[in-house]
């Protein structure tokens, strides 16, 4: 990056245009703007990169920008050369990233929350309706010319005004969430780690429950709306799938690994749980072929912030991040491990 002076706060050099490394194609007004602002590296092929390609983007870059489909482990940041200084993610969820192996070598992490939490929340209601209502097995039906006419008895789902709804996390995408389902006459139950205050609680007309299992067990829909961290691996664990009544649905919008996914496919093989609508997985892109023919299941390829609006705003979120941070300035989105 040149011989010009170090800034002391970011230890990246004035005047010069930090290289940036873009690791997918992300919107074209977005990489326009990184162009202009970086001397940035992008990737207009959309191939993902392999673990050599990420360790050859993180002995190069300054910054490296990654997305969800790469994975950040420690010998990939441990391989980094010195001249790496921050990770920029484009997403909100930071999994795929060693946080504690970044923060041993100094290199900032950054993501993009906020932007979006609406567009998420869309998602999940959408995969509320389209579970308990039938509407994928329905479509299959039309677009196989299976369809004779309508009938009083068809594709009978579950009327949803009136029923319980379990958020697991009500926290940005959570309580998005909750308003909408609001609306569609829902009532409201949450688990949290933290109670929320109790004026949003009134204007949600949402229950507490300190304790997950006894949720669960109380439920006709459970969203997952939590963030992935260590913690919440596998928090729907075997036993507490079973605890689930089986008329209910479970949504996930948020990581696949918060469910333990085989413990889930063989209770919907079952029968003990109703069904399930799901945007992430745990293997993604992998899906087990047995979940992709189960009527009852509901799967998206992982659209939750797939809006064109969304998507250019998670990328002018990219750019703020780095651009403060390479001007010196406190950097607005810094995901701190300790803060997860
Ligand atoms: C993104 C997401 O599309 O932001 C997240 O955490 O799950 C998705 O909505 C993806 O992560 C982009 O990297």
């Amino acid at each position: 990056m040149g011989d010009l002076p170090i800034v002391s706060v970011n230890n990246i050099k004035k005047n010069i245009r930090p290289k940036v490394f873009v690791t997918r194609k992300l919107p074209d007004p977005v990489e326009t703007r990184m162009m202009e602002l970086f001397d940035s590296r992008l990737n207009l092929d959309d191939v993902p990169l392999d673990r050599e390609e990420l360790i050859m983007a993180v002995q190069t870059a300054d910054i490296l920008v990654p997305t969800v489909t790469d994975v950040i482990d420690s010998e990939i940041i441990n391989s980094a050369g010195n001249q790496l200084k921050m990770i920029a993610n484009f997403g909100a969820g930071v999994d795929h990233i060693d946080l504690q192996a970044a923060a041993v070598r100094n290199i900032i992490i950054t993501n993009t929350p906020g932007v979006l939490t609406e567009d998420t929340a869309d998602i999940t209601m959408a995969l509320i309706l389209m579970t308990a209502r039938r509407l994928g097995e329905g479509e299959r039906i039309v677009r196989n010319n299976e369809w004779t006419g309508w009938t009083p008895t068809q594709l009978l789902g579950s009327k949803i005004t009136g029923k319980r709804l379990g958020i697991v996390g009500l926290g940005r995408i959570g309580s998005a969430v909750a308003h909408r389902a609001k609306g569609f006459g829902l009532k409201i139950h949450y688990h949290n780690r933290n109670r929320v205050i109790s004026k949003k609680e009134e204007q949600l007309e949402a229950t507490y429950w300190e304790s997950l299992d006894q949720m669960l067990a109380h439920m006709d829909l459970i969203v997952l709306t939590c963030p992935s961290t260590p913690a919440s691996h596998h928090l729907l664990s075997e036993r507490r799938l079973k605890l689930i009544q089986p008329h209910c649905f479970i949504i996930n919008t948020s990581r696949g690994n918060i469910i333990d996914q085989k413990a889930l496919v063989n209770l919907l093989d079952e029968g003990l749980i109703a069904g399930a609508g799901l945007d992430v997985f745990e293997d993604e892109p992998t899906i087990p072929s047995k979940l992709k023919n189960m009527e009852n299941v509901v799967i998206l390829p992982h659209l939750g912030s797939a809006t064109m609006e969304g998507r250019v705003a998670m990328g002018e979120t990219v750019v703020i991040n780095i651009k403060t941070f390479v001007d010196g300035h406190k950097v607005p989105n810094r995901v701190l491990e300790t803060l997860l």
